[in-house]
């Protein structure tokens, strides 16, 4: 049996819950907001470039789309050059009494990071770009790690397959000391590609990384999910990786939609019972969700370890 269960009634969210007009919903950022589950997502127009909209739950399945879009690319300043292909692939950190939202920004100059925040969904602040060019998929920890935030993040490289690195920040703004965590293991389900997904979750034992990676096929690349733990005090180190994937398409709405076999997660709500809701893009195209218990990820991190680096 696979260790995510997925919600009987997924897809939880198609273009058709969208008032305005979209082609996909898909790649949301997650997290539990005045009692309410919110998921930020990201959707195609019908111009093939992306916006990131809102929508909310009571009991984290049943969603309804805010009637306008949440974020569009800025018309103002660095933002407005750096996001005028579109925003994508939220994750959302609650930190310090602020939501965190780093999002990619596309360009004619590449894809790089941005870093929004909010205390209310409803007014955002564009707060700084916190990459160059050539990164996706950063994750900023829930908590200052010895005094400095710290993030995730995967930067293109030709050298080695794409991997996942850690960076720390005093101020959000600045990040430095980065390392290389974990890399893509050869003839493996993520030999391609890795990056990190939902931002880490605490646990007992370690932050509990849910990332995705990808394999090459002669019918094109497939997205998975993995989880990964990282020592709670020096996250850099790695305590285990679990060897295989724990989620992958197999349903109808991965295998088929606007980019074939995909799962790709930008957030995960752990919840007081030990349970996780993870939420997944499927096939670019719709938002799923399912769940897993902690303690199951957290083990198969430790007794089924790959190698890291
Ligand atoms: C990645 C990103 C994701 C997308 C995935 C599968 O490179 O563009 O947003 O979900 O490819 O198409």
């Amino acid at each position: 049996m696979s260790i995510i269960k997925r919600y009987p009634e997924n897809p939880i969210l198609t273009k058709d819950d969208v008032p305005y007009k979209v082609a996909t919903v898909h790649n949301a950022g997650a997290v539990k907001y005045g009692g309410k589950y919110l998921l930020l997502f990201r959707s195609h127009l019908l111009n093939g470039r992306s916006i990131i909209g809102l929508a909310e739950s009571t009991d984290g399945y049943n969603f309804k789309v805010n009637p306008e879009p949440f974020m569009i690319p800025s018309e103002e300043g660095d933002f407005k050059l750096y996001e005028e292909y579109g925003v994508e692939d939220p994750r959302i950190t609650f930190i310090e009494g602020e939501y965190l939202i780093t999002y990619s920004a596309y360009s004619r100059y590449g894809v790089r990071i941005g870093l929004a925040k909010t205390r209310d969904f409803k007014s955002i602040e564009r707060f700084s770009l916190i990459t160059e060019a050539d990164y996706r998929n950063v994750v900023i920890f829930p908590e200052r790690i010895n005094g400095l935030y710290a993030r995730l993040d995967r930067p293109h490289s030709e050298i080695t397959p794409w991997s996942i690195w850690i960076s720390y920040s005093k101020d959000l703004k600045y990040w430095g000391d980065s390392k290389v965590v974990m890399r893509p293991v050869k003839y493996h389900w993520d030999e391609m590609k890795i990056g990190p997904g939902a931002p880490p979750i605490k646990t007992s034992s370690g932050w509990l990384s849910i990332y995705h990676g990808v394999f090459q096929t002669m019918d094109g690349s497939v997205y998975r999910l993995g989880a990964a733990l990282h020592d709670l005090k020096d996250p850099s180190k790695m305590l285990g990786v679990y060897d295989e994937w724990i989620l992958q398409p197999e349903e109808e709405y991965e295998i088929t939609g606007y980019v074939h076999n995909v799962v790709f997660t930008c957030g995960a709500i752990p919840e007081p019972d030990g349970t996780v809701k993870i939420y997944w893009g499927g096939a670019d195209k719709v938002m799923c969700a399912g769940e897993a218990v902690l303690d199951e990820l957290v083990s198969c991190c430790l007794n089924k370890s790959r190698s890291a680096l």
